[in-house]
Formats: structure tokens, sequence, C-alpha cells
């Protein structure tokens, strides 16, 4: 994967309360193309393996919960400096810190339950999207 994509999940917060579709627009809106995406439930094996990086933090087990708990969107997405311009769009992890307009701001109600993911180097982008995406649904 080129390093002007980055990867992104819509969780299962922001899904169960109805925000895919506004999301979505407002990633289109930022200027990304939606390169591939897809609607699916995670196993709790995917998720963890997923989130493996985290394992020795405390909230891990809360974290492959949450991922679990419903239907999440994947997607990978393209844009110049897709990954930085994405991180500010979605704003910062926690709501009450998100700035005013990004994704989790509007969308977000937890630090946990922070209704979007967005790969944090272009080499995670990488690893992401090619964990959820076959070469030939990346092309
Ligand atoms: O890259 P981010 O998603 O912004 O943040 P991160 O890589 O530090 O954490 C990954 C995810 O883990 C985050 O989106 C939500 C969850 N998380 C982070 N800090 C906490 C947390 N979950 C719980 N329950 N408690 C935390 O303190």
């Amino acid at each position: 994967m080129a390093t002007n994509r980055t990867f992104t999940m819509i969780k299962p917060d922001a899904v169960a309360n109805g925000h895919i579709g506004a999301i979505l627009n407002d990633i289109i809106a930022g200027g990304f193309k939606i390169v591939a995406m897809k609607y699916i439930k995670l196993s709790k094996e995917t998720a963890g393996e997923f989130y493996a990086v985290h394992k020795e933090r405390p909230f891990y087990g809360e974290l492959v919960d949450f991922m679990t708990s419903g239907s999440i969107v994947a997607a990978i997405l393209e844009k110049d400096n897709a990954v930085e311009d994405f991180r500010t769009l979605i704003g910062a992890t926690n709501p009450a810190d998100a700035a005013e307009g990004t994704i989790r701001n509007k969308y977000a109600k937890s630090i946990d339950a922070n209704a979007i993911h967005g790969s944090d180097s272009d080499e995670n982008a990488q690893i992401e999207g090619n964990f959820f995406f076959s070469q030939f649904e990346r092309f």
C-alpha cells in the first residue's frame, strides 16, 4: 500500500447509534477517496490480534470486548498526507479533548467508545489495511 493511504474503522458505538452515513460524508468531504470498504463483525480472536500492540495496556480486555460488541465498517482511504490528515479529521482519542467539528467531537461519547479508528503511522496503515483486505481488494 502506498504511503498516501490510511486505514479506518467506524466502531460499534457509531454504527449502533446510526452514524455510518454522516461519518462517511465527513470522510469524503475531507477529501478522502474510499479505496476499499467492508461491513463486518469482529471475532474476539480477530480483534485481539488487530490490537495486539495494546496487549500490555490495562484496557486491552475492555477494548477487545468493545470492538466485538457490534458491527464495524473497515475501510482503506486515499489522500495526500492521508495518515496525518485523517488523525486531524477524527480528533483526539478522548472525545472530551477532540477539537470542535472533528468526528470524535461530534459522534463519540467516551475514550473507549470513541466512534472511529485511524492509523497512527504509514507503516501501521499498511499493516492494518493488509490485515483486513486481500491484495485484489486493495488494488
Ligand atoms: O490511536 P487512538 O485510537 O487515538 O488511541 P490509542 O492508540 O492510544 O488507543 C487505541 C484505542 O484504545 C482507542 O481508540 C480507544 C482505546 N483506549 C485508549 N485509551 C483507553 C482506551 N480504552 C479504555 N477503555 N480506556 C482507556 O484509557
